[in-house]
């Protein structure tokens, strides 16, 4: 029986970068109101709002003061609830970021925690003696250094796998995992349709703490593998679907770095009992360096073979047992025409975005599209690290280019400049005039330079622009059963090509073929095609059959 999400497509809002509203140059609540007839016009069905909770914005919301406050600087709840009620006589859901591996080190709980050892909120959050002087374990925080922070009240240290302002909760405690249900029931009640769950994965730690792998030249060991999909992950998710989701009609997808096919099966299994979908991470690997003390800080390309292989794997992996989510972007990754296509020139630009699009769009799952996607807004390519506000960059920067000397800065400012997080989060580009339309004062991450010709007004005045492209392929999702429900397969013998990409969905009725050209080339390739075949969808005017453009991405449907 089909879902209500399984042929919807989410579209991610990152607040501070989407409309100002009040001129401060920070994105807020009621910007994002006024811009959901956009993305309604788009036709997306549900908008996955990045975390607005009261936060001292270390990690720009992902460290929560308090669940149910909203950040000053984004309005009040009154501004949520009109957000709300707008979305939802405009059809559209609303899905939050629940981020509740860790809080921020500002949230009461916290604070009683790190009182003493009797505090009755102590044991909401993971403290240990330290061994001879040193932290408990090696384990390594995501921005760097120590997963370990010293306390001098009590002595004792706390884990912490991001910053040292985002302690990690101890989940083993029933006390924490049920003020996390009451809270989700909270937001539930107020009308929110959805969830999405911040390193939900990391949740269950591996009883005894035990040392992480660490590699040749790492300073700390690898936490994220260590606490990944930990012994009882199942159980707490079982007990959360029990607790919240089995109460209201929601939809869920959970963040899931270093999730295998096996785990999805079970996060993400079709009988409802924990999450609905996961958002896996290997394609997102495929353009690390094999060195990992530089990890994504590199200008390593991923293969067509390579994305294709994986894709592929998560396709037929998860068919008839669980479903997938399918994305390129969200605010953690580098813009993706800049990534797997070509920004060089507007051709390629226009070309290569719809033709990723076209990849992603027609495969099973529901997709995602991050703000800005949707009209190909490309990196920033930052020339100087004062131009970066993600303390994940800046962190980076400074210890692999100041302590340990593993890359010149002229290197690293080329990294960063591929890879960085703020690459996703320059303010969103609505039109041509000062500050991209984004606000009407100086925004606090800088805009991309080149938002005087990519930029909504832009793309809606030309009826061949990428944001008419998506809108299609959404109507398409809507309209075609087949490409929610179709098998997945990829073209016999393409799975040496390395320069087209070509795949098929069919049910009983519809076969759809896909042919993507992923290079600047102009190919040859010949596909038996039906003659009474219809081409969709294509990111060019007319149909040349063998003959495969640069960046040709046509549809068959038969
Ligand atoms: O990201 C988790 C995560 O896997 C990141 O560490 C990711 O690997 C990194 O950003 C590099 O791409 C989630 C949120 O999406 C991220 O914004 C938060 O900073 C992080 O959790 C902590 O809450
Ligand atoms: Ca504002």
């Amino acid at each position: 029986m089909e879902k209500w999400w399984q042929n919807a497509v989410v579209y991610q809002v990152y607040p501070r970068s989407y409309q100002d509203s009040n001129g401060d140059g920070i994105g807020d609540l009621p910007g994002i109101t006024q811009r959901l007839a956009y993305i309604k016009k788009l036709g997306a069905d549900i908008v996955w709002l990045s975390p607005i909770y009261q936060s001292p914005q270390v990690d720009n919301g992902y460290d929560i003061s308090d669940y149910r406050a909203i950040n000053p600087e984004f309005g009040n709840m009154a501004d949520f609830e009109d957000l709300l009620n707008k979305a939802h006589s405009l059809g559209l859901k609303i899905m939050m970021d629940l981020v509740v591996n860790h809080t921020s080190d500002e949230h009461h709980w916290f604070q009683q925690s790190r009182q003493g050892k009797d505090n009755p909120y102590r044991d909401y959050y993971i403290w240990r003696d330290g061994q001879d002087g040193h932290a408990p374990n090696n384990w390594g925080a995501s921005f760097t250094g120590s997963a370990w922070q010293l306390d001098q009240q009590t002595g004792q240290y706390y884990l912490h796998l991001f910053a040292p302002q985002q302690p990690d909760l101890n989940w083993e405690n029933p006390n924490v995992r049920h003020s996390v249900y009451d809270m989700m029931n909270w937001w539930a009640a107020k009308g929110v349709d959805g969830f999405r769950m911040d390193v939900i994965n990391y949740i269950s730690k591996p009883a005894g703490l035990p040392d992480a792998k660490k590699a040749p030249g790492q300073l700390y060991g690898d936490a994220g593998a260590t606490v990944a999909n930990g012994p009882r992950i199942h159980e707490f998710l079982q007990e959360m679907n029990q607790n919240v989701m089995s109460q209201h009609k929601l939809v869920t997808v959970g963040e899931a770095p270093g999730v295998t096919i096996e785990e999805a099966k079970r996060y993400a299994n079709l009988n409802g009992s924990e999450l609905n979908m996961v958002f896996q991470f290997e394609h997102m690997g495929l353009d690390e360096s094999d060195n990992p003390v530089l990890g994504r800080w590199t200008d390593r390309q991923a293969t067509l073979k390579d994305l294709r292989a994986n894709l592929t794997k998560w396709q037929t992996g998860l068919a008839g047992t669980a479903w997938n989510s399918l994305y390129w972007n969200n605010h953690d990754q580098p813009r993706v025409v800049s990534r797997f296509g070509n920004d060089a020139t507007e051709t390629d630009r226009v070309l290569s975005a719809k033709m990723l699009a076209t990849m992603l769009h027609l495969q099973q799952g529901t997709p995602y599209i991050y703000e800005g996607e949707e009209i190909g807004m490309t990196n920033a390519h930052f020339a100087s690290l004062d131009d970066y506000r993600d303390l994940d960059a800046i962190n980076a920067y400074h210890v692999l280019v100041d302590d340990q000397h593993v890359v010149t800065s002229k290197q690293m400012l080329k990294y960063l400049g591929m890879r960085s997080r703020d690459n996703a989060r320059t303010p969103m580009q609505w039109d041509a005039s000062a500050n991209a339309g984004f606000s009407t004062h100086t925004p606090w991450l800088k805009t991309n330079a080149n938002y005087p010709t990519i930029n909504v007004e832009q793309a809606l005045a030309d009826p061949n622009s990428i944001f008419y492209y998506y809108q299609k392929l959404i109507q398409l999702r809507h309209t075609l059963p087949v490409i929610t429900n179709g098998t997945y397969a990829l073209v016999a013998g393409n799975e040496t090509d390395e320069q087209v990409y070509a795949y098929t969905r069919r049910d009983a009725t519809t076969t759809l073929l896909v042919i993507l050209n992923a290079t600047q080339e102009t190919l040859s390739r010949h596909y038996e095609v039906p003659a009474d075949a219809q081409v969709i969808i294509g990111n060019y005017a007319d149909d040349q059959g063998d003959t495969l453009r640069p960046y040709e991405a046509k549809v068959y449907q038969f």
